[in-house]
């Protein structure tokens, strides 16, 4: 059992930490101190048996040995290099390798630092496209109820999270929102894709025609909806999304920050639906999480509408100070070959039914009202205390800290995204502290 209160803290008061209820962690903080493939090792000096891949991105585990090295080797080799005019070899040697893994057609890749810069990017390139394209009027962005892009002013606009909106003002104009697909009347308890809400994605006609499909620049969704609660596409609904999108000539974005790099059993979302975005946003396992880093592939087609002007001009005025940083592309490319040399991309396929099954097991738990999966994704879903949201799900995750292992909840539902490196046995171990955590949670 955990000693954390008797831990003597240092003073904790000039970081402002994020999306956390600082007053409430600082009083009893939870410390990480060390971590290694499946555990993290806390202050206190326990090991957590990692069951959400950190925020969802160590896809690999932890401290790998070939990514801490070729990050060792980078920073002493050449540790920054300017990002604009100027290139070094490996950012353009990672970019045709995640290439080479992504879905074909995507064969483009723009470098940013995170999810957050990787939507602010995609949104970006797909007004920009319209407008190189001679199609400025289209200038409109829809997202769905319940979506999360990041946090910056275009993601939270196009996003759906009420608590991420409000405080901050008008937002970008020109954005419309799809209702979001999760049922739990219909479709509780389903494994996979659930059967009902396929015609959810009719409702995108509906606000096309309400707009009229010559203002609409793109439409935004994350396949598997992860941050809040892991909201499961019905069957046929990401299809008929991309079925309206070409009809009308809109772009389809697909935000794979948590479903990329081998979340569902594919190497990203697009191939496990076989649907292919135009646009497809990725960040958090592009590196294994070990440092900041996000990539946006686009179409050969949008890409070259933008190479038409004077060859002295820049093409898209956009960038980041770091842009394909060395030390992080040296990352990435680390990362690939640990994929690669595990399979890891493919192996969520081959342990997900075993996953499946202990995951449903917690069926009947006190408080349970859904779960669903899908991939190494898993979602228990708790009722609420009555007049207090979200009070019972994180009373689970604390326990389930005190305990030893790491979940994530949102709402009063607990997340589940273990690196894609876990064991049967560990699934086992993750399972049976969320089932003892429900049964001593009030
Ligand atoms: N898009 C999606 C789909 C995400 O899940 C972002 C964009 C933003 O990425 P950055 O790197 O700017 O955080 C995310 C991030 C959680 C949780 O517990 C999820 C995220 C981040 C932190 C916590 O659900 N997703
Ligand atoms: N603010 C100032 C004053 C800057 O000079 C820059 C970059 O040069 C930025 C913000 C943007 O920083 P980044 O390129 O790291 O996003």
């Amino acid at each position: 059992m955990s000693n954390r209160l008797n831990v003597a803290p240092n003073d904790l008061s000039a970081f402002w930490m994020p999306f956390t209820a600082n007053r409430q962690f600082k009083q009893a903080p939870r410390m990480m101190v060390a971590a290694k493939d499946m555990h993290y090792t806390t202050s206190d000096g326990r090991q957590i048996l990692d069951g959400t891949a950190g925020l969802w991105c160590v896809n690999a585990g932890h401290c790998r040995p070939k990514i801490t090295e070729a990050i060792q080797r980078q920073a002493a080799e050449l540790d920054y290099a300017p990002a604009f005019q100027m290139g070094h070899p490996i950012a353009f040697e990672f970019a045709n390798r995640l290439v080479d893994i992504a879905p074909e057609g995507l064969d483009h890749v723009f470098f940013t630092n995170s999810g957050s810069e990787s939507v602010e990017t995609a949104l970006k390139i797909a007004i920009a496209y319209h407008r190189v394209k001679g199609n400025g009027s289209r200038f409109r962005l829809i997202g769905r109820e319940r979506g999360y892009h990041g946090v910056n002013f275009g993601g939270i606009s196009v996003g759906g999270i009420v608590t991420n909106r409000k405080m901050f003002g008008t937002l970008l104009t020109g954005v419309d929102h799809m209702p979001h697909t999760h049922q739990p009347a219909k479709n509780a308890f389903s494994r996979g894709e659930p059967e009902h809400g396929g015609d959810l994605a009719e409702e995108l006609e509906r606000i096309v025609t309400l707009h009229d499909a010559s203002t609409v620049a793109a439409v935004i969704v994350e396949p598997v909806a992860g941050s809040t609660g892991v909201l499961i596409p019905p069957k046929g609904y990401l299809q008929k999304l991309r079925d309206i999108c070409t009809k009308h000539g809109i772009l389809l974005i697909f935000d794979e920050v948590i479903t990329g790099f081998g979340r569902l059993g594919t190497p990203f979302a697009a191939d496990y639906f076989g649907v292919t975005p135009d646009i497809m946003v990725t960040a958090k396992g592009v590196t294994n999480g070990v440092i900041p880093m996000g990539a946006v592939f686009v179409t050969k087609d949008i890409h070259d509408a933008f190479m038409t002007g004077p060859e002295h001009l820049i093409e898209f005025f956009h960038g980041y100070t770091y842009s394909g940083n060395p030390i992080a592309c040296a990352a990435g490319l680390a990362t690939l070959e640990t994929y690669r040399d595990e399979d890891l991309l493919t192996r969520g396929a081959e342990i997900a039914p075993y996953f499946e099954e202990q995951l449903h097991s917690l069926k009947g738990e006190p408080h349970v009202i859904d779960i669903r999966n899908i991939g190494l994704v898993g979602a228990i879903e708790l009722s609420p205390i009555a007049g207090e949201p979200t009070k019972r799900a994180f009373s689970a995750f604390v326990k389930a800290f005190e305990r030893g292992a790491l979940i994530r909840t949102t709402g009063d539902i607990i997340a589940l995204s273990p690196p894609l490196i876990i064991t049967r046995e560990q699934i086992d171990e993750l399972i049976d502290h969320v089932r003892q955590v429900l049964r001593t949670t009030h």
